[in-house]
């Protein structure tokens, strides 16, 4: 069964997301929005007590194979909001979750079984032996602009087109369908400890640039209240710089989505991306308090 004192395999994240439907079938829904270049599912879970009326929040991870805390993280969420669901407050059980602990599952096993610090997708070979889009450059959004490669050897090779990718597609899909009431994105990566906001594609603050930062800093109040830990709230280009083809940045502009946050787990480059596994609890409670925290920011 699912447990976080360590990392699992695709095969066990995607069995306890059908053992959470099992448990609450009737607020539990459980879609495959696609398949990838090498004929994995990809899966996303909504909870709702009323998708037709109620707010909805979409959270995701894995868009990058070696950022294992991420999905870890994601599942984590999933599990903190169901334990306990009939005693949730108002303003999380009044929500429409939507949950993809999972957006590059390729990668992940890739990542898992051959090349530990593998970050994009496993599409190709484009070009001799060079695979993979970084999924996090290929979304319709300042796709030709700066800090993406058109290299296919880069490792954040853009792809070929925007939204070339069958993740890309499948979320940008399934996303566009429901952009109805869609308040909030929000995007879990490692590592450095960061909670940021659009825009990333360029050098310009979103309109309620205040909002976002206030909500954010909250969530960063209350990561050092229980973890201990130091996170920073900041706009995205000015902390990380300018990168087009994001999930987040499409999601603002191209689903009108107000809250939207990347989260950068932990570490802050002590082990990077190989965080040990006593690390996750922790970690993983992190990613929570962003998650609450945004959910009652919304009402
Ligand atoms: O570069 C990224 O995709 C993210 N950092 S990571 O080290 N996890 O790869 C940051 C994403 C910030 N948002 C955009 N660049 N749109
Ligand atoms: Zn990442």
């Amino acid at each position: 069964g699912m447990h976080w004192k360590d990392y699992h395999d695709l095969d066990t994240i995607y069995a306890f997301m059908r053992e959470v439907r099992a448990k609450y079938p009737n607020i539990v829904r459980l879609y495959t929005i696609g398949q990838t270049a090498e004929g994995r599912d990809l899966k996303v879970l909504r909870i709702s007590e009323n998708p037709r009326e109620y707010k909805k929040v979409w959270i995701d991870g894995g868009i990058h194979a070696r950022e294992w805390i991420s999905p870890a993280t994601v599942t984590f969420i999933l599990f903190q909001l169901m334990h306990n669901w009939e005693n949730q407050p108002a303003h999380i059980r009044g929500l429409t979750w939507y949950i993809m602990p999972m957006m590059n599952p390729d990668g992940y096993e890739y990542s898992r079984t051959v090349n530990r610090l593998w970050r994009k997708n496993r599409s190709g070979p484009r070009r001799a032996d060079c695979y993979g889009v970084d999924l996090n450059r290929n979304f319709d959004i300042g796709w030709n602009g700066f800090g993406s490669s058109k290299d296919p050897c880069s490792d954040v090779f853009r792809g070929t087109s925007a939204a070339s990718e069958l993740e890309t597609q499948a979320v940008a899909d399934f996303l566009a369908k429901r952009k109805y009431n869609l308040e909030a994105y929000l995007t879990y990566h490692s590592y450095g400890q960061l909670v940021v906001y659009p825009w990333a594609y360029k050098a310009v603050k979103v309109r309620d640039a205040a909002v976002l930062q206030r909500v954010a800093s909250t969530a960063v109040e209350r990561i050092a209240q229980k973890t201990g830990s130091t996170y920073r709230a900041s706009v995205t280009h000015e902390v990380l710089g300018i990168a087009g083809g994001g999930s987040d940045d499409w999601s603002r502009d191209a689903l009108g989505v107000k809250y939207v946050y990347t989260v950068e787990l932990r570490d802050r480059g002590t082990y990077g991306f190989v965080l040990p596994p006593k690390f996750i609890k922790d970690t993983a409670l992190e990613g929570w308090t962003v998650a609450e925290t945004v959910a009652q920011s919304i009402g």
